[in-house]
């Protein structure tokens, strides 16, 4: 819907005042943060609602995946560490929440979009998470996917995306930690925790590699938001690196990276890797992942057993704003 909206908006934007353009773009170039109120291309504000909304939906869905062993930890240590961490998860889906705010979008109007099948989330959050070494593989390869992603982001340039991102950034690589952590000690564990944590990553690799999105070529919002500096690196470039940076990661656990075709590259100085499975891609996209149904109903459900929440905070408003005018 949203690649749609953006090619109706980039016909709008023929119809934007050329000098309040030529403004904008001097000011993206020379690396000024944009911010509220400034003057904006509709297409811009649009592209931005677009990916922070898609952002936040994923922080909060994200939940899920990990929220299913809070319960099941192994240690109070590992328990306390992942509530730790999940909380995170909702704090920064609300800080991006609020940042899309910023760009005149309702909250409630952003969560809508998620729940009638409108607004994307990141695919990742479509994969079960089967055993404990799950929440290992998640920590070390998923988070570490999303610092990948997200430092550049600090320096978006759209202020409260970017100013959102520092804090997040932080949080992210204490979970990345926490995550590597817990795969050291299955990896060094028994002949059966080992096991796991091969099985694991075997599971996760490939759809950690997908979160990037569609290679460069196929990847039809990346030369725009390139160019506005709302991305600061393609999405292949960040796949390429979380590929550098974890491949040593995997040989100090003595663990396989499921992927035949793996090897250093002299010349580029990087690896080479197989062909991800862009049909998978493209099939968990539409909603077709493995647990989707699953992730999707859980969010329609919080969403209607939290309405007396929405409400009570409402009607207080409702009558703050009375007495305030009385
Ligand atoms: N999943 O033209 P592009 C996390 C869509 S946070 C689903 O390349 P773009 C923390 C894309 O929206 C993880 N859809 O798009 C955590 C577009 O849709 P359209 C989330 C995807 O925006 C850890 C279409 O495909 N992070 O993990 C995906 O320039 C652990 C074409 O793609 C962010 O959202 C995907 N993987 O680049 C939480 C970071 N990839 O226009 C809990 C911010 C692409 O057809 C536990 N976002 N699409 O409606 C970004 O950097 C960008 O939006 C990209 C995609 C790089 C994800």
């Amino acid at each position: 819907m949203y690649t749609t909206e953006l090619q109706k908006s980039t016909t709008i934007q023929s119809l934007e005042d050329p000098k309040l353009v030529a403004a904008f773009e001097a000011r993206v170039a020379a690396d000024e943060f944009i911010e509220p109120k400034d003057w904006m291309p509709e297409a811009y504000r649009r592209t931005l609602t677009r990916q922070i909304s898609q952002h936040a939906h994923s922080e909060i869905v994200g939940m899920l995946p990990e929220g299913n062993w809070i319960g099941r930890a192994p240690t109070l240590r590992r328990k306390a560490i992942l509530l730790a961490k999940v909380q995170d998860e909702a704090g920064h889906g609300l800080y991006l929440y609020c940042a899309a705010e910023t760009l005149g979008v309702s909250r409630d109007a952003l969560t809508e979009a998620l729940l009638d099948g409108k607004a994307k989330y990141s695919t990742i959050f479509n994969y079960p998470t089967l055993t404990w070494a799950d929440i290992g593989a998640i920590g070390w390869l998923v988070d570490g996917a999303a610092i990948m992603n997200q430092v550049p982001l600090q320096r978006t340039s759209y202020g409260p995306y970017a100013r959102a991102m520092v804090r997040v950034c932080k949080e992210e690589s204490f979970h990345q930690r926490q995550g590597y952590e817990i795969m050291i000690a299955l990896a060094n564990g028994t002949a059966e925790q080992k096991r796991m944590a091969q099985d694991a990553l075997n599971r996760w690799w490939w759809p950690s590699l997908m979160m990037f999105g569609p290679p460069d070529e196929n990847s039809p919002n990346t030369e725009q938001s390139m160019r506005w500096r709302i991305k600061r690196e393609t999405n292949d470039e960040l796949r390429q690196k979380f590929v550098d940076i974890t491949v040593p990661q995997a040989e100090f656990l003595n663990l396989t990276i499921p992927d035949p075709d793996l090897k250093w590259n002299e010349g580029k100085q990087a690896y080479d890797y197989g062909e991800i499975d862009w049909d998978e891609f493209y099939a968990v996209v539409k909603g077709e992942g493995p647990v989707a149904k699953e992730r999707m109903k859980a969010r329609r459900d919080a969403w209607e057993e939290g309405s007396w929440v929405r409400e009570a905070a409402d009607a207080h408003e409702a009558k703050r704003r009375e007495r305030k005018a009385a």
